[in-house]
């Protein structure tokens, strides 16, 4: 029986195989990603470890997938389900940006943190909001539908499979062989021809719309590893030659902790697709949708901390729109000088992020009794503490990657009201509940807190 933990391995594996084949500047990536952890471990040390053992760091990857309707969406959730893998957070990128992004997202990922330690991988998963008349008119709307409707995406044999793995934790291993196949076929380029017209019908309203509705398949459109120090990897990259969007997404490089996500990519590259002309004949074309990206991950916020990074990014934006002229990175390392705890007992102390605690290995020797308080404790030596992993991705940083990618700003009718979707209606609409990440995060510094309490005989911290 090969477990889920394990299929999930396999997929992120046989996936990077797949577009590395599709993709080599994606090879690229990955090798300057390794090369910049080895450096970055040879120098820091045991403290280059802190978020994620080199293990983990190395193998660890996020995808992007993007599907056209619910129905598409449920099934995905069921192909991730069989991997252990659950829908986490609601993104909204249709109002995170200045310009069309007509999707709804989540992100299908362990939970647990053993799992996590086996293997983090995650994808983050977008459907096309059809529904909402901002993007689409009416007459638009019912060709997507019927266009979409008549697309089979996931075969039944990989469904069917997928339920098994769910069900039974797990496949034989000729299954677990043929589930992996077919999975990772679905997210093949497809080598059928794109409709061209119905293409640039699409492409008029955004690009995004047009990659998921514009074709018969669906693709893997990034394939994301994780970095150590991101700023030397953009250095690295665009010494070799390759063209990356202008910034780094998120928060600022400064002396701080890290926290959050700070992700930034290489443009889309040109891929040749065959074309069906409006003559029916199939000629040679190419499109730019699917581009490298890099991401280095910190410290879990949590919601006051999350509010606080917010009102910075509000504070930088206020700033740049002041100061035209000024470099926003420079505004922005400025206000977190100012305005960010500069280390993790500070984001620990005000309540801003997530820690782990664990009793420390040796007793401190005075003999009294533990202190009161989990600051008090850590500071005498009782316990440690761990900062928790930011597993998930913002919304902004998401519409930025989106949009720089882009060709063309597409179009967004703010005249009329759009659809309502949240996370109450992705859940219904998949069938099972999309997570929220702030309780997740939570319930593993309280699981932790509560063993620690546990260990220390005290009833309560
Ligand atoms: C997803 C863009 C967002 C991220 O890491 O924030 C994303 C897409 O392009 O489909 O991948
Ligand atoms: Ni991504």
């Amino acid at each position: 029986m090969i477990s889920q933990w394990r299929l999930r391995a396999a997929f992120a594996v046989r996936l990077s195989e797949m577009y590395g084949r599709e993709v080599p500047a994606y090879t690229t990536l990955v090798d300057v990603s390794r090369e910049v952890n080895e450096d970055v471990l040879r120098t820091r040390g045991a403290d280059a470890e802190r978020l994620g053992s080199i293990g983990r760091v190395t193998a660890e990857r996020h995808g992007a997938i993007r599907v056209g309707t619910p129905r598409e969406l449920a099934q995905v959730a069921r192909v991730f389900g069989a991997l252990g893998m659950h829908p986490v957070g609601f993104y909204d990128l249709r109002e995170a940006a200045a310009s069309a992004v007509p999707v709804v997202s989540t992100a299908f990922r362990p939970v647990d943190g053993a799992e996590l330690a086996r293997n983090p991988f995650r994808v983050f998963t977008s459907m096309l909001t059809v529904a909402d008349p901002r993007f689409f008119d009416a007459g638009l709307r019912a060709r997507l539908a019927t266009f979409l409707d008549g697309r089979e995406l996931f075969p039944p044999e990989l469904l069917a499979l997928a339920d098994r793995a769910a069900a039974e934790r797990g496949l034989p291993a000729d299954d677990a062989e043929r589930f992996l196949a077919l999975a990772v076929a679905v997210f093949e380029l497809s080598k059928e021809p794109v409709d061209r017209a119905w293409y640039r019908t699409l492409e008029r309203v955004s690009a995004v719309a047009a990659d998921i509705g514009g074709v018969r398949g669906t693709h893997i459109n990034h394939l994301t590893p994780r970095v150590l120090d991101i700023d030397e990897l953009y250095r690295r990259m665009t010494d070799r030659g390759v063209e990356m969007i202008d910034t780094v997404q998120g928060p600022p490089a400064w002396r701080g902790p890290d926290v959050l996500l700070r992700q930034t990519s290489f443009r889309a590259l040109a891929e040749s697709r065959p074309m069906r002309t409006e003559d029916g004949d199939v000629v040679r074309g190419s499109l730019r949708v699917r581009f490298g990206e890099v991401e280095a991950r910190g410290i879990a916020l949590t919601r006051a901390g999350r509010a606080h990074y917010d009102e910075l990014l509000g504070r930088v934006d206020e700033e740049a729109s002041r100061n035209p002229a000024a470099a926003r990175d420079g505004i922005a390392r400025a206000v977190w000088e100012r305005h960010m705890p500069g280390s993790e007992e500070e984001l620990a102390a005000r309540g801003l992020a997530f820690f782990t605690y664990r009793p420390a290995g040796r007793r401190p020797r005075h003999d009294g009794v533990p202190p009161t308080g989990i600051a008090e404790l850590v500071r005498q030596g009782w316990v440690r503490a761990e900062p928790v992993v930011y597993e998930d991705f913002l919304p902004r940083s998401a519409a930025g990657i989106f949009q720089s990618n882009l060709t063309g700003t597409g179009m967004r009718d703010d005249d009329r009201q759009g659809a309502a979707y949240d996370a109450d209606w992705l859940s219904g609409a998949i069938g099972r509940e999309v997570l929220d990440p702030f309780a997740l995060y939570e319930q593993q510094q309280n699981a932790s807190l509560a063993r620690v309490a546990r260990t220390l005989g005290l009833t309560g911290i």
